[in-house]
């Protein structure tokens, strides 16, 4: 190629990269999103998002960085230091984002950075500034004299007018932090705002984020089912890990394995195999006990796939067969949740999904002996969580319980039993009670440690829902042919 063809080819890519035709079915997708919140705030209004602080884990090292989840909806930046400014009155430049400079010598030691181009690429956003500039800006702005050539008196016109008669907003997504806290980076900055500044209101941006984040979008739906067969894989690469003799810090590798090999960023959250009596434990941390034979194992564990969050619950035994005892709670279990899933319909709550797993768990609890009372609260003593919630960008992801389900929601139903005797244990001892304990403690000896809990990830359609995690086996004949499986193609064990 001769020297000037080559000049005209390189002008013809930068023609091309200039143009829309680059753009990613992402950065297309987070444009939209961000056009939708700026249609709900107004031209008064000024939303501010902040990134997340990179948290310390030990000394000069850090916890793996995890952005925001409300910017990276808007931006999908994982950058730290990096602010999205969005101003639905401006003339042309509606959309700003800050990002932290490029710098070759820090880059050498903490990675590349991204550049404002890339910057431009990845999220759609065409002014791309340094975030060393932002105080600079917010200054510009609500002085209401501009900010360099960026945003002149013109472009800003209907915000700086709402500002100069007082009736400006800035959206921030409020936190309330946790109680005696330091105040969180964005407290500090309405703070900042207060001491700084007037002619505006600070409102809440987060119910109008919620809103938004509530339904998800296709390619979130993509993002989601990708997450949750990876999680589904990796559930039943635990299943053929799990055996007699095995530690579960064992099944949590083969598991996180899966996670990573197929191109997860992480776990979406801290995975739970808890065998035996861990099983009883919502939460348990730890992953240090060798399984028995006859324990069953209580695994709660899944990805994160492009920032989407799935979770998905299996419990099954160790040895492949379930004893009459582990059936007899698990039966109920799973019930509950294929009575739940059927009235999660289009209109009805979360709460409507909880109260119908409570009415089949006390059911099945009354015939066990584990309670004697099905109309009142006894069934609380085993059954200690909500059967759903929200997930997306974080595995609690917004949305409340009494909100109505709609098509593009995504949501768990994981319904669970945990019977232990510490529960009888620790009943005050009024006469009531102990009248109580007399009539369970035969059962409850006879079901101690025996924890369960069976949980798919959903997305509402527009008649019901559809499991993303139907994949893993859960029927007790399913679970045990897939552990005899297991068992024929890894030879004895
Ligand atoms: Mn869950």
């Amino acid at each position: 190629m001769s020297r000037l063809a080559r000049r005209a080819a390189a002008a013809l890519l930068l023609l091309l990269a200039a143009s829309p035709v680059f753009a990613s079915d992402f950065s297309d997708d987070l444009a939209a999103r961000r056009q939708r919140l700026m249609q709900r705030f107004g031209a008064d209004t000024m939303v501010v998002l902040l990134s997340a602080p990179a948290r310390v884990y030990s000394n000069d090292v850090d916890y793996e960085y995890h952005q925001d989840s409300n910017l990276y909806y808007l931006t999908g930046m994982t950058q730290e230091d990096t602010i999205l400014v969005l101003m639905p009155g401006n003339a042309t430049r509606r959309e700003l984002l800050f990002i932290k400079d490029r710098n070759p010598e820090r880059e050498h030691w903490t990675g590349r950075l991204l550049s404002r181009d890339d910057a431009r690429e990845r999220t759609g956003i065409a002014t791309v500034l340094s975030s060393g500039s932002f105080e600079a800006f917010l200054d510009g702005i609500l002085g209401q004299r501009g900010y360099s050539a960026t945003i002149d008196e013109k472009e800003a016109a209907t915000f700086f007018a709402a500002l100069g008669e007082g009736r400006a907003r800035i959206a921030v997504p409020m936190d309330t932090g946790a109680p005696g806290a330091p105040p969180t980076r964005t407290q500090a900055f309405v703070q900042q705002l207060r001491d700084r500044y007037v002619g505006y209101t600070a409102i809440d941006a987060t119910p109008a984020l919620k809103a938004l984040r509530m339904v998800k979008t296709p390619y979130e739906l993509t993002q989601l089912t990708k997450a949750t067969d990876i999680s589904a894989e990796a559930q039943m690469a635990g299943m053929r890990a799990a055996a007699p003799g095995v530690f579960e810090y064992q099944v949590k590798a083969a598991i996180e394995a899966v996670h990573r090999s197929r191109g997860a960023v992480s776990w979406a959250y801290p995975s739970i195999v808890g065998s035996g009596p861990n099983a009883t434990v919502l939460h348990y941390p730890e992953d240090d006990r060798q399984m028995q034979a006859g324990d069953l194992l209580l695994v709660d564990a899944a990805a994160n796939y492009g920032y989407q969050a799935s979770d998905i619950t299996r419990t099954y035994p160790v040895s492949g067969t379930f004893s009459a005892v582990q059936r007899d709670i698990y039966k109920i279990v799973l019930d509950a949740q294929e009575q739940a899933i059927k009235v999660a319909k289009p209109g009805a709550t979360l709460t409507t999904i909880h109260n119908r797993t409570v009415a089949v768990l006390k059911d099945g609890l009354l015939k066990l002996g584990l309670i004697t009372d099905a109309t009142g609260p006894q069934y609380s003593m085993w059954y200690t969580h909500g059967t759903s919630h929200f997930i997306g960008l974080d595995v609690h992801d917004v949305g409340s319980r009494n909100d109505e389900l709609k098509p593009g929601m995504t949501f768990t139903i994981e319904p669970g039993l945990y019977i232990r005797q510490s529960v009888l244990d620790n009943l005050p001892k009024t006469p009531a009670n102990l009248e109580l304990i007399a009539k369970l403690q035969a059962a409850v000896t006879k079901y101690d440690n025996i924890g369960v809990r069976v949980e798919d990830s959903f997305v509402m359609d527009t008649t019901g829902v559809r499991n993303l995690s139907s994949a893993v086996p859960k029927r007790i004949a399913d679970i045990e042919a897939y552990m005899r499986g297991r068992s024929a193609a890894s030879g004895a064990r």
